[in-house]
């Protein structure tokens, strides 16, 4: 059965607390969903989040989507959906980057093929070895005492027990204070991280890190700037705390050259960043053949792309940071008729058809930028 249309969809979904990055603070997040439809009508959905429009990565929303509109989609139709490996390596050699648009498309072929076969879309990546995954919270409103108190609540109601803190925005010492006295006051009932999204140079990181190290802090994801490939080795053969690349870890070439030169110890994973599931498992093979550890990243999806994260996060045998698929959860609403469900500090792996998640399209088009749901579903 072959791909007859792709549809892409920008919606803006509300969360239920400002999240603030270093670059941007969100109250609304942009999101993509992509609909492969075949022949038969069955259709294929996939998800893909933005941060801040241009601020966090060179993929803005309008982006992805006029980029799939003009180069890919031409390139997808008429394809049989269960050789969705060759379809992205086919659209790889016209298209260059866009691993974001390429994510959402592959996302949607796979969720249709899987479909189509009546299976769960992790048994296309070698099938599931874990049916849930840790998951941590990130406390990013801001304020210290309003992060200490939702960090006790989600230890009460056992949602989390690892937390990151977004320390890269304003003044470096008084994060690492501020970080200090949550760590305080949650003691050794949960481990704690850090992201600082790119923020410090390399003195400021040498300074703080050592602090960080000192307060009892277990990761330390992108201090540096994507670009400093060489400050990032630095401080990962000085410190013993792990250091996480996350911005830097993109194309799978990318992540070689971490590891061949040791530019970071971790690597955050993230379907969208790496270009897609295939993609992602390329990645989680080069740092098992590297020894260096895994986490499973997000860009704050809601329970579509958090499906997508947990199934392929589901075949790869060690996650030795856990995850942070919390998306859902930061949401006002939800854009499918069926939850992702966190129990025990964990997230459940969805194991229906396809991605497992049913697209609620009211909600698409209540939330869709008004161009699109006025005109195009
Ligand atoms: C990032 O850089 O890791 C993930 C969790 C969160 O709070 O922000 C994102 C992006
Ligand atoms: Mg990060």
């Amino acid at each position: 059965m072959k791909i007859r249309s792709f549809d892409v969809y920008i919606v803006d979904l509300p969360t239920i607390r400002p999240h603030q990055l270093a670059m941007h603070t969100i109250v609304s997040q942009t999101i993509l969903l992509g609909c492969a439809t075949d022949e038969d009508g069955r259709e294929g959905w996939a998800e893909v989040a933005t941060i801040g429009g241009a601020s966090y990565g060179e993929s803005t929303p309008e982006a992805i989507k006029t980029n799939i509109d003009a180069y890919i989609t031409p390139l997808v139709i008429g394809q049989n959906p269960i050789h969705f490996d060759k379809i992205m390596n086919d659209v790889s050699k016209l298209v260059r980057g866009n691993y974001f648009a390429k994510a959402l498309v592959e996302g949607a072929i796979v969720d249709l093929a899987a479909k189509s076969k009546n299976i769960a879309a992790f048994e296309l990546f070698g099938g599931q070895i874990h049916k849930s995954l840790p998951i941590a919270w990130t406390l990013a409103s801001g304020n210290t005492d309003a992060d200490i108190e939702e960090a006790k609540e989600m230890l009460e109601k056992k949602r989390h027990n690892i937390f990151k803190l977004k320390i890269g925005k304003g003044d470096p010492y008084k994060n690492v204070e501020h970080v200090r006295k949550i760590k305080q006051a949650i003691g050794d009932q949960a481990r704690l991280t850090v992201d600082v999204n790119q923020a410090w140079d390399e003195d400021t990181s040498n300074y703080c890190i050592a602090l960080l190290q000192d307060a009892g802090v277990s990761m330390v994801e992108q201090p540096l700037p994507a670009w400093d490939f060489e400050g990032m080795s630095r401080l990962a053969s000085k410190f013993s705390v792990p250091i996480m690349a996350d911005e830097a870890a993109t194309s799978i070439q990318d992540v070689f050259r971490i590891a061949k030169y040791r530019a970071g110890n971790s690597i955050a994973l993230k379907p969208c960043k790496h270009g897609g599931l295939t993609q992602t498992k390329k990645v989680a093979g080069i740092a098992e053949a590297s020894g260096l550890g895994l986490y499973g990243g997000t860009m704050i999806e809601s329970s579509l792309g958090t499906a997508m994260c947990a199934q392929l996060y589901a075949t790869l045998p060690e996650m030795k940071f856990g995850t942070e698929i919390f998306g859902p959860l930061l949401f006002k609403d939800n854009l499918t008729v069926n939850d992702i469900r966190f129990e025990n500090f964990r997230v459940i792996v969805p194991d229906g058809p396809g991605f497992g998640m049913e697209i609620d399209k009211e909600k698409v088009k209540h939330y869709a930028r008004k161009f699109q749901s006025e005109t195009e579903m």
